[in-house]
């Protein structure tokens, strides 16, 4: 393809020579013609003229398949170019914009008379991936930093939460990539292992393993690592520790030599993605087929608190990762026993104005809860779902929507946060109330009227809120 660009800036001919010159058959304009002879003995095609007349671009053949570039430096000429481009028959016409103070003013003013003219700003252009490898450097300091900290350690602990999610693992795998360690030199532990299916399907197809933590084992480690959770979870155990790398919001009361925290990440494999490949540490398919799973999960495949850095990490783990491994592990999902409360929400609970409710009674395990939630509001007409189970004498409390609607998080909240913990998102929230406390202020309910409860106060919430709308809307 032919490409006619019209440029006064040495710096600009250069550059474009460089990046258009395979695929193009370029030719350069320029009005100085000393700038023209220096090119030109450098070997560039290029001819001095006049851009305003309309003859500069006859003579160098222009027709309606050349793609004419004009360098706008933000001075006053460039209508007449574009109209001496027009006349002479230019249809494929593009304006680099450089050094215009404001480019999205000089684009808009420009459309208005030349329509078909695109605009593209230089610092636009260039911007993403310059910045990204800005970043990238400063991430790179603060890896080697902590690189270096952990360097004479003999044993390392890299400490999850309770019951490990994905992430939790698959950043474990990450970090112990990054410090360059293996699996006998740096432990990844918790004090409470995995219990869900899905996690444990994980463990056992990546071959995993999570050891089991004490406050007394802590003492055999040099250094104290932790991921995807931070020391106030563990409630005055831990106070003191040498990294944390997180994405959950920074809590105050305790120290660590090193923090990496960034809330604004839907995971913390997506900050490890970025120190690996700040430091140029090989990723195994293992541990880019954890991260790329954790990534999925906790974002639930990018429906939640979602980043552009989580989606760039996600394609970037995507070709290192084994997508029919990933397969098998989310298979895990369904099991039998959660099939059994699935068939007993279904038989006990109630679909009112498109909240569906349920109370599965007293349970083993509190993840059949949300997944029952989550199972529910697939279903047709349903928006709102509520589900509640007992477990160790607290009645649980997983409210999941559509996400467009009204907000889960303040749901639980308005009812719950007086009586225990409750909390959450617009479309997902949680609340764990001890059986006690939910009987003095709903009273003695026996357990079957515990889902018709839930379901009036979703209902209410539902209806309180539109009229609260109504209210404020003139
Ligand atoms: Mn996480």
């Amino acid at each position: 393809m032919r490409c006619l660009a019209v440029c006064q800036d040495e710096l600009l001919i250069r550059m474009l020579e460089e990046i258009l010159l395979p695929g193009f058959d370029v030719e350069f304009i320029t009005d100085s013609r000393p700038l023209a002879r220096r090119l030109h003995e450098a070997g560039v095609t290029v001819t001095s003229g006049d851009p305003k007349r309309v003859d500069t671009y006859l003579k160098a053949d222009l027709s309606p398949s050349t793609c004419v570039i004009i360098e706008d430096n933000a001075q006053r000429s460039l209508k007449r170019i574009l109209e001496a481009v027009r006349d002479a028959g230019g249809t494929l016409v593009y304006v680099l914009g450089i050094g215009a103070a404001s480019s999205t003013k000089r684009a808009e003013a420009l459309h208005a008379e030349f329509p078909d003219v695109s605009y593209l700003a230089m610092s636009e252009l260039f911007g993403g991936p310059l910045l990204t490898e800005f970043s990238r450097s400063l991430t790179r300091a603060r890896v080697q930093q902590y690189q270096r900290y952990f360097g004479d350690a003999d044993r390392v602990l890299i400490m999850l939460h309770n019951d490990p999610d994905p992430d939790a693992m698959a950043s474990g795998l990450a970090l112990r990539n990054v410090l360059h360690r293996t699996k006998t030199t740096a432990i990844i532990g918790a004090m409470a292992g995995v219990t869900r299916p899905e996690n444990l399907r994980m463990v056992d197809l990546l071959d995993l393993h999570v050891e089991a933590i004490t406050q007394d084992s802590l003492k055999e480690f040099d250094r104290i690592a932790m991921v995807d959770v931070q020391p106030h979870y563990f409630e005055g155990l831990i106070d003191r520790v040498d990294l944390v790398i997180d994405h959950h919001p920074e809590q105050p009361g305790y120290t660590a030599v090193f923090k990496d925290i960034r809330p604004d990440y839907g995971s913390t494999s997506t900050i490890l993605t970025e120190h690996l490949r700040a430091v140029d540490v090989n990723i195994s398919e293992r541990t880019a087929t954890a991260m790329l799973y954790a990534i999925k999960s906790d974002t639930l495949f990018f429906n939640r608190q979602t980043n552009r850095v989580d989606l760039e990490a996600f394609s970037y783990l995507y070709s290192l990762a084994d997508a029919t491994m990933i397969r098998k592990m989310e298979g895990a999902e369904i099991t039998p026993e959660r099939l059994e409360y699935v068939i007993k929400a279904y038989q006990s609970g109630a679909t009112v104005e498109q909240v569906f409710c349920a109370f599965l009674g007293p349970l083993s395990r509190e993840d059949f809860i949300p997944y029952v939630a989550d199972f529910f509001l697939q279903l047709e007409d349903v928006k709102w779902t509520v589900v509640a189970g007992i477990v160790d004498d607290s009645l649980v409390i997983s409210v999941r929507n559509l996400g467009y609607s009204k907000n889960a998080g303040e749901f639980v909240r308005r009812h719950f946060l007086d009586i225990g913990n409750a909390g959450g998102h617009r479309a997902m929230a949680k609340a764990v109330i001890p059986m006690a406390a939910f009987r003095l202020k709903f009273g003695d309910l026996d357990l079957a009227s515990i889902g018709a409860r839930l379901q009036e106060l979703a209902v209410h919430f539902l209806h309180d809120k539109e009229a609260k709308t109504h209210a404020t809307t003139p």
